[in-house]
Parts: C-alpha cells; sequence; structure tokens
C-alpha cells in the first residue's frame, strides 16, 4: 500500500491510454491534446486563512505558469457560497478544466453535476467532498487527515506513556465541516483511547486561523486552569494558542505542550524554539501534480481516483535540522 502511494506521489499517474477520459470542452481524447496554451483551469481556492494556504496558492499558481497553462484563479475568503459561485462562473466561462479544494465536506452535489453536465472535468485538491456520487470528480488529490491525526496521537500516547494521573488535553479544531478537521480529530482520537489517562476535556474550533487559536486558547485557559497539552490541527492555531499562553503567564512547550498538523516555516521556527513540542507535516506542494493530472487527461490518459501525498513528522532536532531548506 505504501508503495502504491509512494507511486502515485513520485508522479506515476497514468495508469492507461485508453482515449476514454473526459476532455475538457475544448476537447480532450476525441479530438486529441488541446495545446497547453491554449487550455484554461479554473481553480477555486478556499481562502487565505493560514501559512499553508497561502503556500498553496503560490505552489498552484507557479505551477501553471511554468507548464505555461493558463490558471484563473479565485478566492471563497473560506464561504462555500463564494466557492460554489466561482465554479459556476467557470463553467459559465466554459474552462477545459475545475479545480478545488472544498472548504466543508458536504453540499456540492449539484454545482458538481452542473459542472458533468457541461462536461468539464473537476479535480478535487487537498480537501474531500462527502458525496455518494464519485463520478462527479476525476480524481482527489490531497493528503490523508486521519493518518496525521494519528500521528499526532501516536506522540501523545508514547510522550504520556508513564503517566499514572490524567492527561488534560485541549483540542483546536479547524473549519467546522471541512474534512481535515473531521479526520484528523477522528485519527487522534482513535489512538490516545489506548491510554485511558488521556482524555480531551475541550474541543473548539479555531477556523484553522492564527486569531481564532488565540481567541478560542484564551477561554479555554480561563475555564481550565489545569491544561497539559494542546492539539492544534494546523499551526496557525497552535501559534495563536502560543500567544494566548504566554500572555497568560505560563512557557508554552513546558507547561503547556503543543502538538499542531502542516510544518509551515514559523510552526517549524517555534518547533526549533522549543515552543511547539512536535509538528505532523502536511504538505501544500501540490501544484506540480495538478499540473501533471491535467495533462495527463488532456493527453487522453487516465489517472488514479485517488492520489496519497507523502509526509513526514518533525520533532525539534529534526525541525532545527530542515529550517534551513525549508520552502515555505
Ligand atoms: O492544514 C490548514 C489549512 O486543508 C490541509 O487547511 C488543509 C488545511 C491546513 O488552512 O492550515
Amino acid at each position: 500500500m505504501k508503495k502504491l502511494i509512494g507511486l502515485a506521489a513520485a508522479g506515476a499517474l497514468i495508469v492507461g491510454l485508453a482515449g476514454c477520459a473526459s476532455g475538457g470542452s475544448g476537447g480532450g481524447a476525441a479530438e486529441g491534446p488541446v495545446p497547453l496554451d491554449e487550455l484554461v483551469v479554473g481553480f477555486a481556492q478556499v481562502g487565505a486563512e493560514s501559512g499553508w494556504r497561502t503556500a498553496n496558492t503560490k505552489d498552484i499558481q507557479a505551477s501553471f505558469e511554468e507548464a505555461g497553462i493558463e490558471l484563473k484563479f479565485s478566492d471563497a475568503q473560506q464561504k462555500q457560497e463564494n466557492q460554489i459561485k466561482a465554479i459556476r462562473s467557470y463553467i459559465q466561462q466554459g474552462v477545459d478544466y475545475i479545480a478545488f479544494s472544498p472548504v466543508v465536506e458536504t453540499g456540492w452535489d449539484a454545482v458538481l453535476n452542473e459542472a458533468k453536465a457541461a462536461g468539464i472535468p473537476v479535480v478535487l485538491t487537498d480537501r474531500a467532498v462527502d458525496s455518494q456520487d464519485d463520478s462527479l470528480y476525476v480524481s482527489f488529490l490531497g493528503s490523508d487527515f486521519i493518518e496525521e491525526g494519528k500521528k499526532a496521537g501516536q506522540w501523545v500516547l508514547d510522550e504520556y506513556a508513564d503517566a499514572t494521573e490524567k492527561v488534560n488535553i485541549v483540542q483546536l479544531e479547524g473549519t467546522t465541516g471541512a474534512a481535515p478537521a473531521i479526520d484528523r480529530a477522528e485519527g487522534f482520537a482513535e489512538v490516545i483511547a489506548e491510554n485511558e489517562n488521556l482524555e480531551v476535556i475541550a474541543s473548539q474550533t479555531g477556523d484553522f486561523t492564527r486569531a481564532g487559536g488565540k481567541q478560542v486558547m484564551e477561554a479555554m485557559l480561563k475555564s481550565n486552569p489545569d491544561i497539559d497539552l494542546v492539539y492544534a490541527h494546523n499551526d496557525d492555531m497552535g501559534l495563536g494558542a502560543i500567544e494566548a499562553i504566554e500572555a497568560a503567564g505560563l512557557v508554552p512547550g513546558e507547561d503547556i505542550k503543543i502538538v499542531t498538523v502542516d510544518a509551515v516555516k514559523d510552526g517549524m521556527q517555534a518547533l526549533a524554539d522549543g515552543k511547539i513540542n512536535f509538528i505532523v507535516e502536511c504538505s501544500p506542494l501540490l501544484g506540480k501534480q495538478l499540473v501533471d493530472i491535467i495533462t495527463t487527461l488532456n493527453e487522453g490518459g487516465t489517472v488514479e481516483k485517488r492520489i496519497i501525498t507523502e509526509e513526514t513528522t518533525f520533532t525539534q532536532e529534526q525541525a532545527i535540522e530542515a529550517l534551513p531548506d525549508r520552502q515555505y
């Protein structure tokens, strides 16, 4: 399984050249590939809520520019209605392909059926949709968020293996209803259930933002005097929590341990400084693989339905080592 995933991540996306793949309105298999400088792709981004998202946007824009493919880009400011509007406008403009990162999991069937009716293939990047009908998208490229939650849980399990008393954990959740918020909570809960001393005493959304993480942490510190560990679904909320913890006169990383997901530069710096204790990597660099998917489809090839990003984890020492070369 690991090997398969590795291959997919390495860019081995073509599984056949059957000539049956869906091309865009501009052509594709039947009429032969559309020249790359005539291809148009519409990308409906979630927003600019985090360091991860900014890196993801930059990478996608740079990858399309490098490939010489026109990319229409929209920022939905974390609102599903804006994303739906953007997708409808791409359909109206008759783009060849639509790619998007769904802000929440549910509520996409109507607009995705409109894209299907218009013959425009859709690629999901980063986040999944929760739909019964998987013919509504060609491929889903992104991380395994349950696995990320499990990795975070495993660190906590090991860290407190010898604990004889209750360990009070608070969770800063991502955007309510978003795949990474649902799955990172699920994977984490599953693993920490192995030790009954580990207990999530409070869990609330900070919407994947630094300000949200800070605000929720301030409130949690007031109502829970004895917090041992913060599990934040992304670095930005963890960084916000650090500010709240310091403002309360406590030392982040020591008085209260912090585990996060993403491994963007600011998060890695906080880990190197000992303010965060462990980070599970989630790579935002999906641009090149997205270009590969689209050029493969354009050439009449087919792509894997699910392409999982390869990722690692970082301790403080590993962060110190990785920081100088970190691109984002
Ligand atoms: O972890 C978070 C961002 O969907 C994986 O969204 C992405 C998440 C990422 O806002 O920082």
